[in-house]
C-alpha cells in the first residue's frame, strides 16, 4: 500500500486554460458568474484545484487565448499562485486564412503564416518555461478530389520538421490526431499511425498526444496506448469523456471502465512518470467550472488508484496458466474496490481535505469571484 500511495502523490494531472472561460456548442455559449477576465485570473482558478487535489500543478496555456505582453510575467504570477505554466498549445485554426488548412495549405503564403505561429509557441516556451508544445491541426478536406491527399502530408513533414528544427534542449513537441472534425471527408493526422509516422521520422522530441474523445466508436484506446509506450512514443493524454463526437465532457463521466484500462496500461508499460503528460481537454459548458476540473482530476486519480491496485502477479500468473476467466477476474476486482477511502487517508497525509470538492465549496472562493468578476472571457470557441 505504500508503493501505492507513493505514485499516487507523485501524479500529476495538467488542467487548461481554457476549461475556466465561458464555453458553448456552435448553438450557444453560456456565460457563468465568477468566469476570468484574463489569462491571469485562468491561473488563479488552476491554482485552487492545485491546492485541494494536491496533484495539479501546471497549467497548458493556448495562444492566442492566453495572448499577453510578457510571459515571463505570466509565468513568474504561476509561481506566486504554486502552479506553473504546461503545454503551450498552437491555434492555426482560427483565422479566415486557414479555411483550406494551415500547414496544409495549398498556399504557401498560408503555410508559413502558420509554421511561424508555431515557432513563435516555441519562444512562448522559452519564456514561460514550458518544455511542451501541443500541436493540432484542423487540417483536411471536406470532398474527395479538393486537395491532394500525398501533397498534403509532404506540406505537413516540412513544417513539422521546421518546429522540431526550432526546439530546444529539454523541449519536445506532442502531435494530436483527430479522425474528423472540423474536416469532414479526410484529416491529415486522422489517427495515432500517422501521427506516429511523422513523430518516429523526426526524432525522440516528437511524440503523439492521445486524445481519449478522437476516436470511432469502439476504439481500443488501451491497445493504442499500450502500442506507443512500449515504442517510447506515448507522449501524453489529453482526457475527456464523450458520449457521440469529441464531446468535451470530464474525463471518466462516459466510461470510468475505460479510463481505467487505459491506466492500467499506463502503468503496465512504466508510463506513470513525468515523460507522459497527463493533461485534461475539456470544456464544461453548463456545469461549474473549478468543480469540473476538480472532479476530473479526482476521476483520474480513482482510476489510476484502481489500476495500480491490480495484482500484477496474480495477473501474470493466470495469463501464463492460460485462464480465462481468472485472469480477468484479477483485473475486475481491482476495478470494482472502493478507492475513495484510500485517497481520503492519502489527501489527510498531504495535508489537504478529504473531500476537494466539499473543501473548494466551503472555502468562499467561488463567492469572491462572483462578486469581483464581471464580464468573464470566452474560452475561445463558438465566438
Ligand atoms: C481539438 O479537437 C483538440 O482536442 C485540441 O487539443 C483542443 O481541444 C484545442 O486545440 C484546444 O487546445
Ligand atoms: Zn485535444
Ligand atoms: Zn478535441
Amino acid at each position: 500500500m505504500t508503493d501505492i500511495k507513493a505514485a499516487l502523490r507523485s501524479q500529476r494531472i495538467e488542467t487548461p486554460s481554457w476549461a475556466y472561460g465561458n464555453s458553448g456548442t456552435r448553438f450557444k455559449v453560456f456565460a457563468q458568474q465568477g468566469v476570468p477576465r484574463d489569462p491571469y485570473e485562468k491561473l488563479a482558478d488552476a491554482a485552487q484545484v492545485h491546492a485541494y487535489t494536491g496533484i495539479a500543478p501546471t497549467v497548458a496555456l493556448h495562444i492566442p487565448w492566453d495572448k499577453v505582453d510578457d510571459y515571463a510575467d505570466l509565468a513568474r504570477h504561476a509561481r506566486e499562485l504554486g502552479v506553473a505554466i504546461g503545454a503551450i498549445n498552437s491555434n492555426v485554426f482560427q483565422d479566415d486564412d486557414y479555411k483550406l488548412g494551415s500547414v496544409t495549405n495549398p498556399d504557401p503564403r498560408v503555410r508559413r503564416k502558420a509554421t511561424d505561429h508555431l515557432l513563435e509557441c516555441v519562444d512562448i516556451m522559452d519564456a514561460t518555461g514550458s518544455d511542451t508544445l501541443k500541436l493540432w491541426f484542423s487540417d483536411g478536406i471536406n470532398y474527395p478530389g479538393q486537395d491532394d491527399l500525398r501533397a498534403r502530408q509532404d506540406r505537413l513533414a516540412e513544417s513539422l520538421a521546421e518546429v522540431y528544427d526550432r526546439l530546444g534542449d529539454g523541449q519536445r513537441f506532442l502531435l494530436e490526431y483527430k479522425l474528423f472534425e472540423p474536416a469532414f471527408y479526410a484529416t491529415d493526422v486522422p489517427d495515432w499511425g500517422t501521427a506516429y509516422a511523422h513523430c518516429v521520422k523526426l526524432g525522440p522530441k516528437a511524440q503523439v498526444v492521445v486524445d481519449t474523445g478522437h476516436h470511432a466508436p469502439g476504439t481500443n484506446i488501451e491497445f493504442i496506448v499500450a502500442f506507443l509506450l512500449r515504442e517510447g512514443k506515448l507522449g501524453g493524454f489529453d482526457f475527456n469523456s464523450r458520449f457521440y463526437a469529441d464531446d468535451d465532457l470530464m474525463v471518466g463521466a462516459a466510461d470510468p471502465f475505460q479510463l481505467f484500462r487505459i491506466m492500467y496500461e499506463v502503468i503496465r508499460g512504466g508510463g506513470l512518470t513525468d515523460e507522459v503528460a497527463f493533461m485534461l481537454d475539456q470544456c464544461h459548458n453548463i456545469e461549474p467550472k473549478i468543480p469540473g476540473q476538480i472532479r476530473s482530476v479526482m476521476n483520474v486519480q480513482e482510476a489510476t488508484a484502481k489500476a495500480l491496485l491490480v495484482d500484477q502477479d496474480a495477473l501474470a500468473a493466470a495469463q501464463a496458466a492460460g485462464d480465462v476467466l481468472g485472469s480477468n477476474a484479477v483485473l475486475m476486482d481491482a476495478y470494482n474496490t472502493d478507492v475513495r477511502p484510500l485517497l481520503a487517508e492519502l489527501r489527510d497525509e498531504m495535508g489537504l481535505a478529504p473531500d476537494p470538492m466539499a473543501a473548494y465549496a466551503g472555502s468562499g472562493y467561488f463567492e469572491k469571484i462572483a462578486a469581483e468578476r464581471v464580464g468573464g472571457q470566452q474560452a475561445g470557441w463558438g465566438a
